[in-house]
């Protein structure tokens, strides 16, 4: 019997999410563990997506904020399940990344698919998790000697916090090179407030913090 073409298997991750069906999920993600799907497939093409999807639908007011609850306690069980894979100790780093959602901030998953996307591509990920603030970006950076800093910011609220973050490491006099993202996030702001880099997606996350570190492949 023919097995099932990777993209069928993410489709079904994705709709997972899009459908709140944490039995789905489980037994999506067993299949795209035995088909040797990497875990940051997983997380960008399957449940990335299937965030993605449910977001446009709350914006579209087609679904409701117990139903965007819903649709994250799957992605948060899919990660738990994930994150065994996504790193190992033993490893040598292609640099190290201080990742978090900004002060006064939530909202977590696009954050965790950048950091699985990272991790996957071989780089050191420090999660400080989300609502963290300047000081503590930067302090993380310090004790982890890393490369880069990366503020995830999705509300035009907390956007401001990105800013702060510059402006600290500023006062600090403390030099790293440092990435912003999240959906009201764009090239144009990070440029303002005198941000390195901004990526729109976890895509292109990777190729961004390579071609920052010059270590492109
Ligand atoms: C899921 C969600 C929630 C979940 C969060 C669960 C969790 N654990 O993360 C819950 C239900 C808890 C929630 C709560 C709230 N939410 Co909400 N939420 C969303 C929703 C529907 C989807 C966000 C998401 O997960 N997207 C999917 C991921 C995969 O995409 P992403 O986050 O954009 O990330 C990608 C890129 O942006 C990029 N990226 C992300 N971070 C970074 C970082 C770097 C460095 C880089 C380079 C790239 C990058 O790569 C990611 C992967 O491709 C959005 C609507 C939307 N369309 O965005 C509203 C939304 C963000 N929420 C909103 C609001 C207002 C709230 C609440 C205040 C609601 C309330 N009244 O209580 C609270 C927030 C409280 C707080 N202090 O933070 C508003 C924000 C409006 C604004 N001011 O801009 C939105 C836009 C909804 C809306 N249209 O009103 N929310």
């Amino acid at each position: 019997m023919a097995q099932p073409s990777e993209k069928r298997i993410l489709d079904k991750v994705c709709k997972s999410v899009e459908t709140y069906d944490s039995v789905l999920m489980e037994k999506s993600l067993k299949e795209a563990f035995d088909a040797g799907i990497p875990p940051g497939d997983i997380m960008a093409s399957g449940l990335g997506k299937g965030m993605e999807a449910v977001g446009k639908k709350f914006d579209a007011g087609r679904i409701f904020l117990p139903q965007v609850m819903a649709a994250s306690a799957v992605v948060n069980l899919a990660m738990e399940k994930l994150s065994p894979f996504l790193d190992s100790d033993d490893k040598k780093y292609r640099g190290t990344v201080v990742m978090g959602s900004v002060q006064g901030d939530i909202h977590e998953i696009g954050k965790n698919v950048c950091c699985a996307m990272l991790r996957g591509a071989g780089y050191k990920v420090i999660d400080l998790g989300s609502d963290v603030s300047p000081y503590s970006f930067i302090e993380a950076a310090k004790s982890n000697s890393a490369d880069i800093i990366a503020g995830s910011a999705l509300m035009t609220t907390t956007l401001q916090m990105q800013k702060a973050m510059v402006r600290a490491a500023d006062e600090e006099k403390y030099s790293v090179l440092m990435i912003f993202g999240g959906a009201p996030c764009t090239k144009e702001w990070v440029k303002s407030i005198g941000g390195d880099g901004y990526s729109s997606s976890g895509a292109e996350i990777v190729k961004l913090v390579e071609s920052l570190l010059g270590d492109a492949q």
